[in-house]
Parts: C-alpha cells; sequence; structure tokens
C-alpha cells in the first residue's frame, strides 16, 4: 500500500453573480422603475468526514477544487441563481492547515467544515431606489469567492500501534491477525512505511497500526521510525513488542519508552500492554519467569502477555484485552461534544486606516468586500462607495492622517476615485 499523508489543495469557492441593471418595460407605461435583480451566492468549498474514504491518494492528481459561481440577477427582480457548494469527502482524521494555521481538524465521521467560502451576489439596482435617488443606473458586482492554498494531513487514527525495536515481530503479529500484508524479513528495519490492518475480533473492529522499528535516537531522528510516531499519535492503545531471546528485556523496554515519552505522546493517557514475542517452542517455566522478571521492575497493574504469532498462542488473549480497553475508551470519546465548524471568516465590521509616506492603506473584511462589489465604471456605484466611507467613519480617520479635498483615492491601476 503506497502511503500518502499529506497533499497540497487549492480550494476556489465560487463568485458571487453580478447585481442587474435594467427597467420596467411595459407597453403604454412609459418610464418603468428599475427592476434589475440581485446576484446568486458563489459556491462554498465544504470538507466532510467520511468513514468510506481511507485515503487522501484522490488528492494527488485532483488539486484544485472549484466550486461553481452564482448566476447574474435578471430583469423582473429575478434573482441569479445560488451556486451549490461543492463538497468533498476525506478520511476521518484529516487536519487542514493554512500554512502553520489549522483551520479544521476532522475526528468524527460526517463532521464538516467550510474551507472557502462563496462570494455573496450583488444587489441589483432594484435595490438602490429612494426617495432622493429614482433611477439608480448601477449595480453591486458579485464578491469573488475565497481562494485558498491548504495542507490536507490524514493522521491515522489506529485504535492501537505496535511499537518496539526492529525485528521485534510487528509486523508478523499484524499479518497474523489482521488483513494486510505487510513485509517481514529476518532483518532489522523491513518495515519501511506504516501498515494499517484491520482486525475483527468477535463483534469490535479494531484499527491496528505497524510502524518501522525504533531505535535509541529515533525521537531525534535517528533510523526510521520517528517520522511515523505521529501515526500512533492518537491511538488508544500501545503494544509494545519485545523478542523473548532478548538478553535484556528491560533495559530495551525502557529505552524504546523513553523514546516515545520524548516525542511527547502523552503516553500517560494511553494504555500500554507488554508483548513478549516468538514464544513457540520454549518451555513454559521460561516464558512464566521472563514475564516475571519484569513485571518485578514495573508498576503491579502492568499488563504483559506472551505470545507467538507463528502458532497463535496468547494471541486470542491478547486481543480480547485489546478490544476491551478500546470499546472502554471509545465510549468515553464519543460522550465527548463534537467540534464546532470552523472558517476562514474574519470579523466583518473591523477596519482600520494605516499611512505608509503619501499612501493610505485600508483594510477589514467589510470594506474590502464593498470596494470589490463598486463598478468604477459606474459614478452612482462610486458615489455609494464614497458614502460607506463617509457612514463607516474611514474618511474622517483618512482626514486626521492628512486625507486633502480632492486627492485620489487609488484602490489599484484601474480602480480609483476622488475624495
Ligand atoms: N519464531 C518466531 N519468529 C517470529 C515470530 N514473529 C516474527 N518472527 C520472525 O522475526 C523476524 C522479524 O519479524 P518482523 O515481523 O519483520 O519484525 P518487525 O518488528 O516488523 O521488524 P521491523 O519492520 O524491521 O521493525 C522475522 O524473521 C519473523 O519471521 C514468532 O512468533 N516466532
Ligand atoms: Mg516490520
Amino acid at each position: 500500500m503506497s502511503f500518502i499523508d499529506q497533499v497540497i489543495v487549492k480550494v476556489v469557492a465560487g463568485d458571487g453573480g453580478d447585481g442587474h441593471v435594467s427597467f420596467h418595460h411595459e407597453k403604454y407605461v412609459d418610464k418603468g422603475g428599475p427592476d434589475g435583480g440581485d446576484g446568486g451566492k458563489g459556491g462554498d468549498v465544504i470538507i466532510r468526514a467520511s468513514r468510506n474514504q481511507d485515503t487522501l491518494a484522490n488528492y494527488r492528481y485532483h488539486k484544485e477544487i472549484i466550486a461553481k459561481n452564482g448566476s447574474p440577477g435578471e430583469k423582473n427582480r429575478r434573482h441569479g441563481k445560488n451556486a451549490n457548494n461543492k463538497i468533498i469527502d476525506v478520511p476521518v482524521g484529516t487536519a487542514i492547515y493554512n500554512g502553520e494555521d489549522l483551520v479544521v481538524d476532522l475526528i468524527n465521521d460526517g463532521q464538516t467544515g467550510i474551507l472557502a467560502t462563496g462570494g455573496k451576489g450583488g444587489f441589483g439596482n432594484a435595490h438602490f431606489v429612494s426617495s432622493r435617488r429614482q433611477t439608480p443606473k448601477f449595480a453591486e458586482k458579485g464578491i469573488p469567492g475565497e481562494k485558498y492554498t491548504l495542507r490536507f494531513e490524514l493522521k491515522m487514527i489506529a485504535d492501537i500501534g505496535l511499537v518496539g525495536l526492529p525485528n521485534a515481530g510487528k509486523s508478523t503479529l499484524l499479518a497474523k491477525i489482521s488483513n494486510a500484508k505487510p513485509a517481514i524479513a529476518d532483518y532489522p528495519f523491513t518495515t519501511l512505511t506504516p501498515n494499517l490492518g484491520v482486525v475483527d475480533y468477535l463483534n469490535d473492529s479494531m484499527l491496528f497500526a505497524d510502524i518501522p522499528g525504533l531505535i535509541q535516537g529515533a525521537s531525534e531522528g535517528k533510523g526510521l521510525g520517528h517520522d511515523f510516531l505521529k501515526h500512533i499519535e492518537r491511538t488508544l492503545v500501545i503494544l509494545h513488542l519485545i523478542d523473548i531471546y532478548n538478553p535484556s528485556i528491560y533495559e530495551s523496554y525502557q529505552l524504546i519508552r523513553q523514546e516515545i515519552l520524548k516525542y511527547d505522546l502523552n503516553l500517560e493517557k494511553k494504555s500500554e500492554i507488554i508483548v513478549l514475542t516468538k514464544i513457540e517452542g520454549l518451555d513454559n517455566k521460561f516464558v512464566l519467569d521472563s514475564i516475571k522478571n519484569i513485571q518485578n521492575k514495573l508498576p503491579k497493574n502492568k499488563k504483559i502477555i506472551a505470545i507467538s504469532s507463528f502458532n497463535g498462542q496468547g494471541i486470542d488473549e491478547l486481543l480480547k484485552l485489546c478490544s476491551q480497553i478500546v470499546r472502554k475508551s471509545k465510549t468515553i470519546i464519543e460522550s465527548k461534544p463534537s467540534i464546532p465548524i470552523i472558517t476562514l471568516n474574519n470579523d466583518k465590521n473591523f477596519w482600520a486606516v494605516k499611512k505608509h509616506g503619501q499612501h493610505f492603506e485600508i483594510s477589514g473584511k467589510g470594506i474590502e468586500e464593498f470596494v470589490l462589489k463598486t463598478d468604477f465604471d459606474n459614478e452612482e456605484s462610486v458615489s455609494r462607495l464614497r458614502n460607506i466611507f463617509q457612514r463607516k467613519g474611514i474618511f474622517k480617520e483618512m482626514i486626521k492622517l492628512g486625507l486633502k479635498p480632492d486627492d485620489k483615492i487609488v484602490i489599484d491601476q484601474d480602480h480609483f476615485f476622488y475624495y
């Protein structure tokens, strides 16, 4: 299985449709009122966690996700059609980042988040009739949809993680108990990327993750296991496998445990089972002595189980214990409220003016939207923008900073107006 855990995706929400400029025409009616309809809203890009997805592979070749634009308004006050939202499914456990910022963390099946909000449609000229303005000949433009380049990261949410020194028998155990077919060999670092396997035990289904062997210094990047420790970050149970032929079982146990602790895996919150492997053909007394030996050096309640993946000894006991722990932890997790939807929107009422030399910089989501809605070729539309600057107190602020009558206010190369 090729394992993809990170993709970069561009999400583009739909633009709002432009408002329409038109006037009512009827036979025998000479001068009808304005009747241009509003534009429709652009589609949002929405992400949804689905149990039916297991990789991000789809997005490797499909790096742009684009929602449709809203339709423009029409005459007779006809509202342009709102575009449908674009909904994309990803595996449960996908986290979405914008740079370093976490946008949304999808941890429950069916959970959704808005990645990019579609632009609002512009008002048609029918909207702008007032006692002073009987025949408005302008309409708003639709707001462009949001665009972001985001990183989708899938941390596999395995229930159970297998850790241990190289050659401890992790992949062999996974192959024995699950549908996975990992590579197995009698040399260290056989496993190069994580393997996942579904294990059905009675009525429970558990996801196991087998990661490359860990060695001393792994948390600082030695060996192969370090990059993959993140895949067991969220497991409920850690199975720590140790070869029973290992001459210093306790020391090996401590060594790996230190590496995991250094990686900061919240080890205290996970259940851990020590699994002594490869016991077939050994006499019972030797096995029991090995268990006792390590048990004496550890807290009383630490679970230790001896198994053989070759003849199946101890495996039923191991799976039974795993399913008990997983079931118990899952009931706790499911009773927690789910995380609310997070959007990338910021406060619309906020605006700020800064002066850089001769130039003013005006920022703020709401005011930027008004600028985008303005048709700069249309004097009425510009005059409305001027009113908004006035009403919001932006001109007042600019005057304080040195704005003079007849100053040119430049938005960009093609768009400007005069104070
Ligand atoms: N006798 C015996 N040998 C085993 C058993 N389980 C695994 N082995 C052998 O131990 C060797 C290593 O097994 P793997 O499953 O590849 O070990 P691993 O922990 O996945 O190793 P890395 O991927 O390198 O970290 C192989 O030769 C296996 O055949 C067992 O129950 N009994
Ligand atoms: Mg392996």
